[in-house]
């Protein structure tokens, strides 16, 4: 659910980056920051972290930002709760390709799935990131059929050097979640 900063006049979209341990959710957090800019704000007495990235305008009449939110799963109590998936537009979601992390991969996307709400996460947009990709021999392609609750509009499989190459892919995911918003 797109809404609009009207002190910049800005449409913002919300997506959660989420994926098991040590997946790297923070290095491609970090890659995302460096085309746009990390922010935070105080909510229920702590400081909720994310990183902004501008949309390009084509013609559009407003600017458009996604706020990536990273989310670690069951591994950390979250005091954000479920207040970080109110007015959400999309998922990215990083899985691991390490053989000894297959279940993590798994469990952490029940979690989010059950945080969500079902019905809800099969609406969202989703893209689909591996990670740890050098390490592991698990792909995209093995691991989807256990990441169902939601269709994937895009996946991405490229290795974590590629930093332009996956925001592009996020950029574009977030074209999918403003045509899906409106
Ligand atoms: N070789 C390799 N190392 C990676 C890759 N992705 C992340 N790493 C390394 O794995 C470690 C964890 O990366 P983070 O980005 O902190 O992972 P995270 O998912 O944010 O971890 P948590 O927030 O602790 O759950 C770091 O040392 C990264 O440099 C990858 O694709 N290949
Ligand atoms: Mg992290």
């Amino acid at each position: 659910m797109a809404f609009v900063d009207l002190n910049r006049n800005v449409l913002i979209l919300k997506a959660v980056l989420a994926g098991p341990p040590a997946v790297g959710k923070s290095r491609r957090l970090a890659q995302l920051a460096e085309r746009g800019q990390r922010g935070s704000f105080r909510a229920a007495g702590t400081t909720v972290d994310f990183v902004s990235v501008p949309l390009p305008q084509g013609d559009r009449v407003k600017a458009v930002e996604l706020e990536v939110y990273e989310w670690h799963g069951l591994e950390r109590a979250d005091v954000r709760g479920k207040g970080l998936f109110v007015g959400l537009d999309g998922v990215i979601y990083i899985a691991d390709a390490r053989e000894d992390r297959y279940i993590d991969t798994v469990r952490c996307f029940e979690h989010l799935r059950d945080q969500v709400g079902k019905s809800r996460m099969r609406r969202l947009p989703g893209l689909l990131v591996l990670g740890q990709m050098a390490e592991g021999l698990l792909r995209l392609g093995m691991l989807e059929t256990k990441l169902k609750a939601l269709t994937w509009s895009r996946r991405w499989e490229q290795p974590l050097e590629d930093a332009d190459a996956f925001v592009d892919a996020v950029c574009l995911h977030g074209e999918v979640m403003l045509e899906r918003s409106m």
